[in-house]
């Protein structure tokens, strides 16, 4: 009989930073298998679906995941063995039982979120559709904006910048392969203008560059500077976009900016600092520029910007609608950042997206900082219509797969793909 799930078998492999993760094999009865890799984040949420990890200081410092791989193989198999793979919803719902926990502390995030994906993969390919057609419907065609890191700082890169990301958004780009064309060459204008400054090219977690700059606030004018090089209008054809993450630089109630030596600030002057980089620089979109316990904070930040351009929860939200239901009440944000594995199965990512939607919001398909050769994330994207989506810089074989997916994707498409700018507001250059 076709359609249901003989088994599923868990291995432990190793993630981009070389940290152990699972990548999950799930075999129906007609022979067909799919299989799915966890990612792993460092500047995690502090109410992110749980992990599990062996602690075993013996084996990757503690980090190895084989009790994570032993759940699935021991626990989870033959429990969802002969339920329908194509019912995406019943099977998540059956691993939230087999949980029974509210965020898989018992089985793990990553052991059950490595299930959800591959089930969804083998039915794709039983049903001989590719895996956007099968998650999103036939209508599936819009290509996202990619978001892409060029500037690490913070827990990605072991340098003098506080805030973790800066990005380069090519939204001006007549399509997908384009817009990759666009930021992969303004990448290169940037490598070229670190080292005529005499900075390093090394990069981060992200594939981003992590030299050691004067300021936060340098990263800004060395990416208005590397667009205009590249031969880019900065705003119109690529604007920026950061992720301070700030929950990892907040002390005691307020902002540090310690590692680039520019001190305390309250919520109130990292709003200010944030609406006077909108003046000078294409911004679109800042993603936690407070921190994930600064609800007021937040709300005061979309007060201030958020007619203007896009403020994304990441942390504040970890795809929970719990936490994005209070985010909408109270205007905390206009959109979410989504990662599968900060809430554990397919079909509650799916839910958060459609909790999104229904207030409005704009919501971004996000990689984490740990990745693999999965671009589960590329086809999720389309499946899902929201026109955006952040996976690194395009460098590191772990960023590009998901770059190449949607290559791929936009051509298989052909003229039904579409291709726009997501952002309600052009930005301001203040130019
Ligand atoms: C973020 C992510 C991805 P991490 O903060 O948005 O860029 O980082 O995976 O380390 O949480
Ligand atoms: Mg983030």
């Amino acid at each position: 009989m076709t359609g249901k799930i003989a088994h599923a078998r868990a291995i432990e492999i190793l993630d981009s930073r070389g940290n152990p993760t699972l990548k999950v094999y799930v075999t129906l009865s007609s022979g067909v298998t799919g299989a799915a890799c966890v990612p792993s984040g460092a500047s995690t949420g502090e109410n992110e679906a749980v992990e599990l990890r062996d602690g075993d200081a013996h084996r990757y410092g503690g980090k190895g995941v084989l009790i994570a791989a032993e759940n699935v193989n021991a626990n989870i198999s033959s429990k969802i063995a002969g339920l329908d793979a194509h019912d995406q919803a019943k099977l998540d719902q059956m691993l939230r039982e087999l949980d029974g926990t509210d965020n898989y502390s018992k089985l793990g995030a990553n052991a059950i979120l490595g299930v959800s994906m591959a089930v969804a993969r083998a039915a794709a390919t039983e049903s001989g559709q590719s895996l956007y057609h099968y998650l999103g419907g036939q209508n599936a065609r819009v290509l996202p904006v990619p978001m892409m890191n060029v500037l690490n700082g913070g827990k990605h890169a072991a340098n003098s910048v506080d805030f973790q990301e800066y990005m380069i958004v090519p939204l001006g780009a007549p399509n997908f392969a384009e817009a990759l064309r666009y930021g992969a060459e303004t990448y290169h204008s940037l490598a070229g203008i670190l080292r005529n400054r005499g900075y390093g090219t090394a990069v981060g977690d992200e594939g981003g560059f992590a030299p050691n700059l004067i300021s936060n606030e340098e990263a800004c004018e060395l990416l208005v500077e590397a667009i205009t090089q590249a031969g880019y209008e900065p705003g119109t054809d690529v604007a920026i976009a950061i992720d301070p993450a700030a929950s990892s630089f907040y002390v005691k109630g307020e902002y540090d900016l310690n590692r680039s030596g520019q001190g305390r600030r309250t919520a109130e002057e990292m709003c200010q600092l944030y609406e006077l980089w909108t003046k000078k620089y294409p911004l679109v979109s800042i993603e936690d520029g407070l921190a994930e316990m600064d609800w007021k904070g937040f709300a005061a930040h979309t007060a201030s910007l958020g007619a203007k351009i896009q403020i994304v929860g990441d942390d504040i939200y970890v795809t929970n609608t719990k936490f994005i239901q209070r985010g909408i009440d109270t205007k905390a944000s206009n959109a979410v950042l989504i990662k599968l594995n900060q809430i554990g199965t397919v079909s509650q990512t799916i839910e958060a997206i459609a909790l999104c939607r229904k207030a409005g919001w704009n919501f971004v398909i996000s990689h984490r900082s740990g990745e693999t050769e999965d671009a589960f994330i590329a086809d999720f994207a389309v499946a899902m219509g929201g026109g955006q989506i952040k996976t690194g810089a395009p460098c590191r074989s772990e960023r590009v797969a998901k770059y190449n997916r949607l290559l791929e994707i936009e051509l298989e498409l052909g003229s039904k793909a579409i291709f726009k700018n997501p952002f309600k507001v052009p930005a301001t250059t203040g130019r």
